[in-house]
């Protein structure tokens, strides 16, 4: 069966574990690796993930880190229809998952480490304030796409959305001063009734 190994608090873990269960996938997870619960650091862990970094997929005997294209690799196995095989269609949804990665991840990082995972003495608030900005730019692009289309990758729900809603979940819950984004909360509403994202993706900030 397949493995799933790291903390359901991390964006990362949340993308595979909400995949999995929107396919119907079993698997079996073991959450207590990564952030206070370490294990990521030992021999073991850093022979599958030189980076020591959360998740970690064992397919059999193969296995995998990079969340992205290991939800990719999952939904081309199971032919999944969230990530259609026309070309077009593909990059326009690969392309966000890209910008995820690297664009509209980095810069809430700042944002969501100072305010969630630092003690209040401890914050450079200037920082933050100035990754906010960042950030709020970055929303605006997601804003402007999902004000012409359903879902981030066009009309239909699709891999393009699973690894973004875990960051919308971030920006509606942390105490920031957020841009309008009207057509991100519409969108980010449309989930509330899917049991994975409730399950791994709606919690609290930790
Ligand atoms: N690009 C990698 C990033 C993985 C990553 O940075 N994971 C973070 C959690 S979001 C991590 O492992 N942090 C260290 C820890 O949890 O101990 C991916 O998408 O899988």
């Amino acid at each position: 069966m397949l493995k799933i190994l790291g903390r359901a608090t991390s964006t990362n873990v949340q993308k595979v574990l909400w995949f999995c269960d929107s396919q119907n996938r079993e698997y079996e997870h073991d959450n207590d690796i990564g952030g206070a619960f370490g294990r990521n650091d030992s021999p073991e862990y850093l022979a599958m993930n030189p980076n020591g970094r959360v998740p970690v997929v064992v397919d059999g005997d193969f296995v995998m880190w990079e969340s992205n294209s290991i939800i990719r690799y999952l939904a081309r196995q199971s032919k999944s229809d969230l990530y259609p095989s026309d070309f077009q269609a593909r990059q326009t949804i690969e392309r966000w998952m890209d910008w995820e990665l690297s664009l509209l991840a980095p810069r809430h990082v700042p944002v969501f480490i100072g305010l969630v995972r630092t003690k209040p003495e401890d914050r450079n608030q200037k920082a933050i304030d100035a990754a906010v900005v960042q950030w709020n730019a970055a929303m605006q692009v997601l804003e402007d796409q999902l004000a012409e289309n359903r879902f981030v990758a066009g009309e239909k729900f699709s891999l393009a959305d699973i690894p973004i809603a875990p960051i919308a979940h971030r920006w509606f819950n942390l105490d920031i001063e957020r841009i309008d984004t009207p057509n991100i909360k519409r969108w980010y509403d449309s989930f509330s009734d899917d049991a994975g994202f409730r399950k791994w993706v709606d919690i609290e900030l930790a």
